[in-house]
């Protein structure tokens, strides 16, 4: 329940870890349904507009300035359903039109703690719809019972992600139909390559695709870059990031996506032959930054590319085989395990994907924000 603190609105959150990103999470049901309200809510909740977001919860980077908004689901076929919302920290719009793999981790722990759906047995299994895209995802988490009978989310276990110290309880994400989440096609083109020309830097060859999340795939050497930088070396070289940008936005407008000069979309990602044993080493900016490791939806859509003929990645990666191949999507901070199930008549198809993720519980409490903001009451 959303009370008074004093001069304050005191709102009801978990703030979550979901994968390798961070953020607060609500039950949706107890926000304001006004679009505009709500969004400003979130926004003085997240310290935003602020590079540091000093004055909220907001992390400062875009992998921990994402929110989560949780409710049942109100019609067959799922069993939560949720809105995802990025907002960028130096940013005044909260962006709900795209996918966040990473925070969806967080979304059954987050409605188990909450009640909003109860244990079924040592293993619960919900069936998650992603508002912002009408994505359908199948998520398993461990639910052993305690001292007393009941069930809780296990934390612990031996599961490792890339990016995210130690071990923890699996979480494990099966995608059904993930292609085309906001261009409307797998490859919006309708090819597996396009030659761009970008001003100040001339032809450029592209895989412009989207099987979760919109991609642009670019050779790392194209950009002048190896691929195999830290994300750090990234952001620091102002010169590559605007010649990046100034890929983006043409990316944007062949992707049919319009001026992306304000958008969270498309990721650019830069690819290189893989160097760990693994398919093909990536450096996706999400837009802007450098991720410290991949997004889950981008994980996906880049190993999806590694299995087209004709595309960027599928030049550059190690070969894989068989149906349904496990795709190992290198980043700055390891690897991404992406198994991708082929429809066995057309092995361009990729029909499903399963990976694994982590998430953990890591404060329980109220999100304050300025009644001047908002005043239930
Ligand atoms: O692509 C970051 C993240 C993401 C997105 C981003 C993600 C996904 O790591 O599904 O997970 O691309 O902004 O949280």
């Amino acid at each position: 329940e959303v009370t008074r603190r004093g001069s304050q609105t005191a709102v009801p959150c978990l703030f979550m870890r979901g994968g390798t990103s961070r953020g607060p999470f609500f039950d949706a049901r107890l926000l304001p349904e006004d679009p505009g309200l709500r969004d400003a809510v979130l926004l003085a909740a997240m310290g935003s507009p602020d590079a540091r977001q000093i004055d909220g919860v907001g992390g400062g980077h875009p992998l921990t300035s994402k929110i989560g908004l949780v409710r049942p689901a109100s019609a067959a076929g799922a069993d939560l359903e949720w809105t995802f919302a990025q907002v960028q920290p130096d940013g005044r719009t909260v962006d709900t039109s795209s996918n966040c793999g990473n925070m969806l981790a967080a979304v059954v722990p987050f409605a188990l703690e909450t009640g909003m759906i109860t244990a079924a047995g040592d293993r619960t299994t919900a069936r998650v719809l992603t508002l912002n895209t009408g994505m359908v995802a199948e998520i398993t988490v461990a639910t052993p019972a305690g001292r007393a009978g009941t069930r809780h989310v296990a934390y612990e276990g031996a599961a490792r992600v890339d990016g995210v110290p130690g071990t923890a309880s699996p979480v494990e994400i099966g995608f059904l139909d993930t292609a085309g989440s906001v261009t409307g096609s797998l490859l919006p083109t309708g090819r597996t390559r396009d030659t761009l020309d970008v001003p100040g830097l001339g032809p450029v060859d592209v895989t412009l695709i989207d099987n979760g999340q919109p991609l642009a795939i670019v050779a790392a050497g194209r950009l002048g870059a190896t691929g195999y930088e830290s994300p750090s070396e990234i952001d620091a070289d102002q010169e590559l990031r605007d010649r990046v940008e100034a890929l983006r936005l043409v990316c944007g407008e062949a992707m049919g996506l319009g001026d992306v000069s304000a958008r969270n979309y498309p990721k650019m990602t830069l690819v290189a032959p893989a160097r760990n044993g693994g398919t093909l080493s990536t450096r996706s900016l999400i837009p802007r930054v450098c991720h410290q490791s991949i997004g889950v939806l981008a994980a996906v859509t880049a190993a999806t590319a590694c299995v087209l003929d004709g595309s960027v990645a599928h030049e550059l990666a190690t070969a894989v085989r068989g149906t349904d191949p496990t795709v190992s999507v290198e980043h700055p901070s390891g690897s991404f395990d992406v198994t991708l199930v082929r429809d066995a008549a057309d092995p361009r198809r990729v029909t499903r994907s399963a990976l694994l993720r982590t998430a953990r519980l890591l404060m329980a409490g109220d999100v304050l924000v300025p009644r001047s903001v908002w005043d239930p009451a």
